[in-house]
């Protein structure tokens, strides 16, 4: 079965696609879409289909598109749906120095990553969701993974994110849960 993968965020293509090899992926790229694809809403579910509609709009190609975020307690949910440019710039770094700052004075430090897939087939929309709950530490460890990977450690783990390998981080993310629902799906209903 083929479908067009609406990321460019090379991170998640590399967990989607190690998690799910059996999917004959489609790139952008190959169906000539340049544009950016738009994300306007304000929510992570609103950000997700915004993502696949377009495609399947433009493109009539079916296709998932992944939209996530970290949303931490003691900031009342923040950075959430403006993860990527939380410092105001799609900086990882500035964006983990403001999240760091602004939760300094903070004790509870809880939050949790969530995803938000939408598949679009055969002009269908559906969605899954996948969560992962854990805390955030007060300084970076590791190198492995992107965004707030390496100040993020699960709940029941030692480690963040980025200290674990792709391996580690797929048996256990948000993204992963997400992609085990859409797994059952397309058993169930197109293999
Ligand atoms: P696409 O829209 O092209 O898919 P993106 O990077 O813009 O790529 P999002 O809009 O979903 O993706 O932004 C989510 C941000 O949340 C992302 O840039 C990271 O900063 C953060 N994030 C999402 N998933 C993450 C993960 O597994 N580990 C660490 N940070 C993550």
């Amino acid at each position: 079965m083929k479908i067009c993968l609406a990321t460019r965020n090379a991170h998640k293509i590399e967990e989607i696609t190690h998690q799910l090899p059996k999917i004959e992926w489609v790139s952008l790229d190959e169906i000539e879409c340049e544009e950016e694809l738009p994300e306007t809403s304000t929510t992570i579910a609103e950000n997700s289909a915004q993502k696949a509609l377009f495609i399947w709009n433009n493109y009539h190609e079916n296709c998932l598109s992944d939209d996530s975020g970290l949303e931490v307690e003691a900031l009342d949910g923040e950075p959430g749906v403006d993860s990527a440019h939380y410092s105001g710039e799609r900086d990882s770094e500035k964006n983990i120095d403001l999240l760091l700052n602004n939760l300094f004075i903070f004790e509870n430090k809880k939050a949790r990553f969530v995803t938000i897939l939408t598949l679009v087939i055969d002009g269908k929309t559906h969605q899954f969701e996948g969560e992962i709950k854990g805390k955030i530490i007060n300084e970076r460890k590791g190198k492995n993974g992107f965004g707030y990977d390496s100040v993020f450690v699960p709940d029941n783990y030692t480690t963040t994110f980025a200290e674990m390998t792709l391996e580690q981080k797929n048996a256990l993310s948000h993204r992963s849960n997400a992609l085990k629902k859409l797994q059952i799906f397309l058993q169930n209903n197109y293999f």
